[in-house]
């Protein structure tokens, strides 16, 4: 469907933000990317890397037509004047040599410069560089959900088995919550690493991806915006004409995950003012 064919409705906004698309990988969602790229509607784009996965594709290419037809979609969207800009992050690291070059007229770019509506500067950049501070596998993020009810079964089936087995108890649920807890941590300590960043380069804030996880944080040294992933969550960070920024959950249902946190005490943002109210048609 086409953003402009009638009866489809289509989401406006000043600015879009999404990274960890991984495509080239089983991992990407890419139908739901391209339900967001042809409904959403953007003056400009950033692509915040890890947008091909070069690493897995080493392993084995995996290019499917979905994933061949979101590279189209953002090359039409160039064509098209949006301004869509590049900054490869890890995964697509070669693609960093060709920054300051236009691609098929994507901007690539180590790293940039936004101004939001209301004139705050936010550095953009995948995030990787942030690693060195924290010194803890991303991976172990990817431990996942922290489905109780599951968990506790799975426990009961694993030390039944242990138990047949002549060996003693050992608690799933236990390992899992300390690996979340370290997970939260991770976490923790990567948003604290953007926010000195920011801090050092006089900006409002940083806005970045890589650890798969969308989110705001307001520290002393500015706001930390993480827009997430395309292959568990996928979410985005959007900008409205104001300058204020959002998550967005995409799903058949799309949904506004948290909206940026205002200096304290700020009102809490109007009921309507979500996803339905950038929605023009
Ligand atoms: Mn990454």
């Amino acid at each position: 469907m086409a953003c402009n064919e009638p009866g489809v409705a289509v989401y406006r906004y000043r600015t879009v933000f999404i990274s960890d698309l991984h495509l080239g990988s089983p991992d990407c969602q890419a139908s739901y990317l391209l339900s967001f790229l042809d409904t959403v509607e953007a003056e400009r784009i950033y692509l915040v890397g890890d947008v091909i996965d070069l690493i897995a594709m080493q392993r084995r290419v995996y290019l499917p037509e979905s994933h061949l037809a979101v590279i189209r979609r953002l090359v039409t969207l160039a064509a098209e004047g949006r301004q869509v800009i590049y900054v490869p992050g890890n995964h697509d690291e070669f693609m960093r040599s060709f920054c300051g070059q236009s691609l098929a007229g994507i901007e690539m770019r180590l790293a940039d410069w936004h101004t939001t509506a209301d004139g705050r500067h936010f550095r953009v950049c995948h995030g990787d560089e942030f690693d060195h501070a924290v010194r803890c596998s991303p991976l172990l993020w990817l431990v996942g959900n922290p489905m109780h009810g599951v968990l506790v079964r799975l426990n009961r089936w694993l030390n039944h088995w242990r138990r047949a087995r002549g060996k003693g108890y050992w608690s799933l649920a236990a390992y899992i919550k300390q690996r979340l807890a370290r997970a939260r941590a991770y976490i923790a300590r990567f948003e604290q690493a953007a926010l000195t960043a920011a801090g050092r380069q006089k900006a409002d804030g940083t806005i970045c991806g890589h650890i798969h996880s969308a989110g705001f944080h307001r520290g002393r040294e500015g706001l930390y915006c993480n827009d997430g992933d395309w292959t568990e969550h996928c979410t985005a960070l959007v900008e409205d004409s104001g300058g204020r920024l959002s998550l967005l959950h995409w799903s058949e249902e799309p949904r506004v995950l948290a909206y940026e946190p205002g200096p304290e005490h700020a009102p809490e943002p109007a009921v309507g003012s979500g996803v339905a109210a950038n929605r023009v048609a």
